[in-house]
């Protein structure tokens, strides 16, 4: 047994006993209020599931095992510049709760590099698509075709015990998580480049090696990766790509049908193709305005004939946080300290000081603030990544090292089926006749 995966077991073990314990005397406590508004209104805010990986605090924003990203940066093992911080560091926080060492680090680049072959059928599979299938359902058709290699599956199918579930769910998370950035570097040379495909380069960590395949030989563009996949990973349990994932593996279906699952739902416009949507609204306002170089005044207005379109302003507000998103800050700090000037950055930066002022006078938005999406295109096309509808594989990519760390955690802590209640409106109705009953009798 590898050493992180025997960390991990020993970790799970004390905390599945923990949690038993806990349980047993605490089991019946309240920790929530569920009101009529929630019911009807995406469940949002109620406490009904538990996610080791990362904490969203609506003011804070994402601590990933309690670490913010500026400490994040700091403390885990960086690039080969010394710069931005390794995602594989990143994974080894989640999974096992401790900044890992440089020598760890590179043990799992090499671990992943090992694990990295891309089952030849996938590429087949991919070639039969048309070219302009939209990336993200040729991202989804991938996870799933891989999952001809599902160890849990093929384990589960030989007769699997529960305490061993975490086993191969294990495994297929490690070897899913070599084998993507090379899937999506493939998805954007055919969709993109006539399918001229470029090899991995096995001197390179993990993102380096994803920025190569994607074709992109620029040091900064491999640190912004590096940054990119760390600030993406996890944002805590009930956003949808992460719940979808964690739904789909409650029933046991195996790492690849379940993050399949996820990644669908990552591709929605109120999710992570708001990145895609972003910098097309942008683009969009700028031909709109025919300048490179809108005034605050000339955005107002674009703004304003967005949200009289009956459309959202995407990037901007969020279902948790309550501030600027720390994801957006971190990357504002990536710009200023890599590409100062650019054009399309200081739209967005224009952008920053005029949208919120809107959302607010709309009152009904109840985070008017940037998220993750506001940002992340413009460092992209600075770099010349340019294809939009790219954008939100990458941010998949990403969210995988989360939602699958959380999924092993889910196995190895043994969580069952999720299956919350529904009701109808003739239940609801009648819950308010009973309660109005109970209040005229006093
Ligand atoms: N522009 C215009 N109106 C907005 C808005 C925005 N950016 N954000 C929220 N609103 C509106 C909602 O549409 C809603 O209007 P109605 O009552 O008329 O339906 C009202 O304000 C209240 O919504 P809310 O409670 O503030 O927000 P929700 O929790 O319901 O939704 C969303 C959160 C992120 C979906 C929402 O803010 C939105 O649509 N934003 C734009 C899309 C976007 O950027 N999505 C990415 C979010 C981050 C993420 O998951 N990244 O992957």
């Amino acid at each position: 047994m590898d050493l992180l995966k025997q960390k991990f077991n020993e970790k799970a073990i004390a905390l599945r006993n923990e949690i038993s314990d806990i349980l047993k005397e605490y089991g019946d406590l309240k920790v929530d209020e569920v009101k009529l508004k929630q019911v009807y209104g995406g469940a949002r805010g109620i406490k009904s599931m538990v996610w080791e990986t990362s904490e969203l605090d609506p003011i804070k924003g994402i601590r990933f095992r309690g670490y913010s990203i500026p400490e994040l940066r700091d403390a885990l093992p960086k690039g080969k510049d010394g710069k931005e911080p390794r995602p594989e560091g990143l994974f080894w926080l989640m999974l096992v709760g401790e900044i890992p060492t440089e020598d760890e680090v590179d043990w799992l680049t090499q671990e992943w590099i090992k694990r990295s072959k891309v089952p030849e059928h996938t590429f087949k599979v991919l070639d039969s698509l048309p070219p302009n299938t939209h990336p993200m359902t040729q991202f989804t058709v991938a996870i799933s075709a891989m999952q001809s290699e599902s160890c849990f599956s093929q384990r589960y199918d030989e007769g699997l015990s529960k305490a061993d579930f975490w086993d191969p769910t294990y495994e297929d998370t490690m070897n899913l998580i070599a084998r993507l950035p090379r899937v999506a570097a493939y998805i954007y040379r055919r969709s993109f480049f006539n399918g001229d495909h470029i090899q991995p380069d096995t001197s390179l960590d993990w993102a380096g090696n994803f920025a190569h395949m994607l074709g992109f030989e620029n040091d900064d563009f491999k640190n912004l990766m590096r940054l990119y996949m760390v600030i993406h990973a996890d944002h805590e349990g009930g956003n949808a790509s992460a719940h979808t994932t964690h739904l789909i593996g409650s029933t046991l279906s195996d790492a690849y049908l379940s993050l399949a699952g996820g990644m669908n739902a990552l591709a929605g416009p109120l999710h992570g193709l708001a990145n895609q949507e972003v910098i097309r609204w942008i683009f969009n306002m700028l031909d709109a305005l025919g300048t490179t170089k809108p005034t605050k005044e000339e955005i107002a207005n674009y703004v304003n004939s967005t949200l009289e379109a009956g459309q959202v302003i995407p990037g901007y507000g969020h279902a948790v946080l309550r501030e600027p998103d720390p994801r957006f800050i971190a990357q504002k700090r990536f710009a200023e300290e890599y590409i100062k000037g650019d054009d399309i950055v200081e739209v967005v930066w224009k952008v920053f000081d005029v949208v919120p002022g809107i959302l607010q006078e709309l009152g009904k938005v109840k985070n008017p603030w940037p998220n993750v999406d506001a940002h992340s295109g413009a460092l992209l096309v600075h770099y010349g990544l340019k294809e939009f509808n790219f954008y939100t594989v990458l941010f998949g990519v990403s969210r995988t090292l989360g939602v699958l760390s959380a999924l092993c955690w889910a196995r190895a802590l043994g969580f069952p089926l999720e299956r919350p209640k529904s009701v109808t409106t003739t239940w609801v109705k009648q819950f308010l006749a009973k309660q109005k009953e109970a209040i005229v009798k006093g």
